[in-house]
């Protein structure tokens, strides 16, 4: 941990920022690069981000509250109505929103429908972000893309980025730090994440499952971690004890996330080891089990005992 010291002064900007947009425009991979650090889950499947996740970006001027949000998308079942539900109430907290969208878009689908009536009825000022741009070269899809988007909701700003590039974060930094509130930080300067160990270990081994896997398995699995003993909790212990469920709502997705001889979980498993090491700072006994539980993502209940209660 570093001993970030943040100056009282009474011009310190400080506010909470949502980022809202349809899965894989890179919501998340945009908060992991403002923070130079991976904090929020990433693959390349879309609904990767389930939960309304704060991350905080703590400079000598502002402190910017990220709210990640998952990607809006038609709920098909009870776990998409929690995470529509969890992107529109991250906007009832936040004093900007960031409308996350794709360099490149040319026409407004389903989802786009389903965030501009969100934003209309949400009454807070909208950044139209456009990431993606190191697809592209020179500045003429960008333009189209604002286009596209200008007249339905009114941004009080525009910025191109690219997430993965690192291009212009310094400009979005400074133009969400000029629309937010004078106030002093909310949080202590070193942290990072607003969650628990518990969750952040969750959110580790189902991204490396969304990593590992093709694209049917990831929207049936859901973590649990049945117990975390850290040391910093038992002295005695010198490793992190981690055991963990991955549910699956089918017996082939069992198969599938085990792989041959066991070798799938195996990478699963040493791939998040590592990530929840680099994390946590100290060496890391993770175990992993598969359960079946068919239809959970249908069931209020079920989703209520894995962590998704409304
Ligand atoms: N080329 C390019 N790819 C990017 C950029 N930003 C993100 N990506 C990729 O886009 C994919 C989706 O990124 P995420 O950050 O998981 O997207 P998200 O919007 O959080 O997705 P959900 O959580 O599913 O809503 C990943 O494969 C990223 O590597 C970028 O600036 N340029
Ligand atoms: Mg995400």
């Amino acid at each position: 941990m570093t001993n970030k010291k943040i100056p009282e002064e009474s011009t310190y900007k400080c506010g909470f920022v949502a980022l809202l947009g349809r899965p894989n425009v890179g919501k998340s991979s945009i908060i992991n690069t403002l923070l130079k650090e991976k904090v929020a889950a990433v693959s390349s499947k879309p609904q990767t981000t389930r939960n309304a996740i704060r991350c905080i970006l703590t400079t000598e001027k502002e402190q910017i509250i990220f709210v990640d949000t998952p990607g809006i998308h038609k709920p098909k079942n009870v776990l998409g109505d929690f995470m529509l539900n969890e992107a529109n109430k991250a906007l009832s907290q936040v004093d900007l929103v960031c409308f996350v969208v794709e360099a490149g878009d040319h026409s407004l689908g389903e989802k786009e429908e389903i965030i501009i009536n969100i934003l209309s009825n949400a009454n807070i000022p909208i950044i139209l972000v456009v990431n993606k741009i190191d697809k592209f070269s020179g500045d003429e899809v960008f333009w189209k893309t604002v286009e596209l988007y200008e007249t339905m909701i009114s941004p009080v700003a525009v910025v191109p980025i690219s997430a993965k590039k690192g291009t212009n974060m310094d400009v979005f930094i400074e133009t969400l730090s000029g629309l937010l509130p004078m106030q002093p930080p909310v949080y202590p300067a070193d942290m990072l994440m607003d969650s628990t160990e518990r969750f952040l270990t969750a959110e580790v081994i189902r991204e490396k499952i969304l990593n590992f896997t093709d694209q049917e398995v990831p929207h049936g699995i859901a973590v649990i971690v049945d117990e975390f003993k850290s040391p910093e909790e038992y002295p005695e212990l010198k490793i992190c004890e981690i055991r963990a469920t991955i549910i699956v709502d089918r017996d082939g997705q069992k198969g599938i996330i085990i792989g041959k001889g066991g070798s799938k979980l195996k990478m699963i498993g040493t791939a998040a080891r590592k990530d929840l090491e680099h994390k946590f700072g100290y060496k890391v006994y993770l175990q992993l089990w598969v359960k079946v539980k068919p239809g959970w993502r249908k069931s209020q209940e079920e989703l209520r005992r894995l962590g998704y209660s409304f």
